[in-house]
C-alpha cells in the first residue's frame, strides 16, 4: 500500500493569483482528496526563485521564468497523500498547456508555457528540497481527517 504521508510542494503561481483562480485550483486539488498540510501567500525574491529553479539556470527561458515567478505573490502549499507527486502532476497536466489534456488544470485554464498557473514537485526528493525552501518544519501540520477512510482504503 502507498505511503499516505507522502508530501509534495505545490505553487499557485502569480498568474493564478492575478487571474483569481486560486480557489478554483485549490478546489481541484482538494477535490481529489489530497490533504493540505501547509499553505501561505508569499512574494518570492530573485534569490529564492533562483534556488527554486536552480535546475534551469542555464536554460534560455530562465531569466523570464525568474521575472515571472517574482512578479507578484503566489500561494505555496504542501499537499499530502498516497502517490501525491504523481497525483498532483496528473491533475496539473503537461507543462506546456498546448499538450495538457482537457480536464487538467493547465488543459482547462492555461494557454502559454510561461504562464502555466501551477507548479508541483517532480519527485519525492525534489519535494523534500522544495518544501524546505518554502516552509519551516513547524509550519507543516500533521493531522488526519475523519473523511480519510472514505478517500483512502485503510
Ligand atoms: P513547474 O516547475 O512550473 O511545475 O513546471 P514543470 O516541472 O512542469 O516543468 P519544468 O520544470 O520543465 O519547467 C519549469 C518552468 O519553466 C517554464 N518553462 C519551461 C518555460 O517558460 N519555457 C520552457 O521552454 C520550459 C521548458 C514553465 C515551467
Amino acid at each position: 500500500m502507498a505511503d499516505n504521508k507522502e508530501r509534495t510542494l505545490v505553487l499557485l503561481k502569480p498568474d493564478a493569483v492575478q487571474r483569481g483562480l486560486v480557489g478554483t485550483i485549490i478546489g481541484r486539488l482538494e477535490g481529489r482528496g489530497l490533504l493540505i498540510a501547509a499553505m501561505k501567500l508569499i512574494h518570492m525574491d530573485k534569490a529564492m526563485a533562483s534556488r527554486h529553479y536552480e535546475a534551469h539556470v542555464e536554460r534560455p527561458f530562465f531569466p523570464g521564468l525568474v521575472d515571472f515567478i517574482t512578479s507578484g505573490p503566489l500561494v505555496a502549499m504542501v499537499l499530502q497523500g498516497p502517490n501525491v507527486v504523481e497525483m498532483v502532476r496528473n491533475t496539473m497536466g503537461a507543462t506546456n498547456p498546448l499538450q495538457s489534456s482537457p480536464g487538467t488544470i493547465r488543459g482547462d485554464l492555461a494557454t502559454d508555457i510561461g504562464r502555466n498557473l501551477v507548479h508541483g514537485s517532480d519527485s519525492l526528493e525534489a519535494a523534500q528540497r522544495e518544501i524546505a525552501l518554502f516552509f519551516e518544519e513547524s509550519e507543516i501540520v500533521d493531522y488526519s481527517r475523519s473523511v480519510d477512510p472514505w478517500v483512502i482504503e485503510q
